[in-house]
């Protein structure tokens, strides 16, 4: 009966840890405020960024849980402790910009939004956010 109790008690534990991983992960994301999934936009539009469980910091600031936002044009996102490319394609917002004007050719696009370290290292697929814009 004791033996039963101890791993009863050790089951719980090991629950709470589980519990709190989950509830920190869950607790970091992403979302785009503007434009919505599968929206039709006239260029330039504005892109708004969100980020729950970080903070934004202009880049150089490596403080954890801090960093800043990435418009990726047609990519995915970038694997966790990579680089966020620098180029037209990939675009830091490394002064800590929460929003953004962007400027396309008409056409159909993918967006993903990247959070990333001060050194510009990605968080990975967690803190990213895919969705697919229309510019006519
Ligand atoms: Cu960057």
């Amino acid at each position: 009966m004791r033996i039963i109790y101890k791993q009863l008690a050790a089951i719980i534990a090991m629950g709470a840890v589980a519990g709190s991983v989950a509830a920190q992960s869950l607790s970091q994301s992403v979302s785009f405020v503007e434009p919505q999934d599968g929206a039709t936009v006239s260029s330039p539009f504005k892109v708004k960024f969100a980020v729950q469980g970080m903070e934004v910091r202009p880049a150089g600031d490596m403080a954890s849980n801090t960093g800043h936002h990435h418009l990726l044009i047609n990519d995915t996102s970038v694997k966790v402790g990579q680089p966020v490319p620098a180029d037209a394609t990939h675009i830091h917002y490394g002064k800590g910009q929460t929003e953004a004007e962007v400027t396309l050719p008409p056409g159909t696009y993918t967006l993903t939004m990247q959070f990333a370290n001060g050194l510009h290292q990605s968080y990975g697929e967690p803190l990213a956010k895919t969705i697919k814009v229309t510019v006519k």
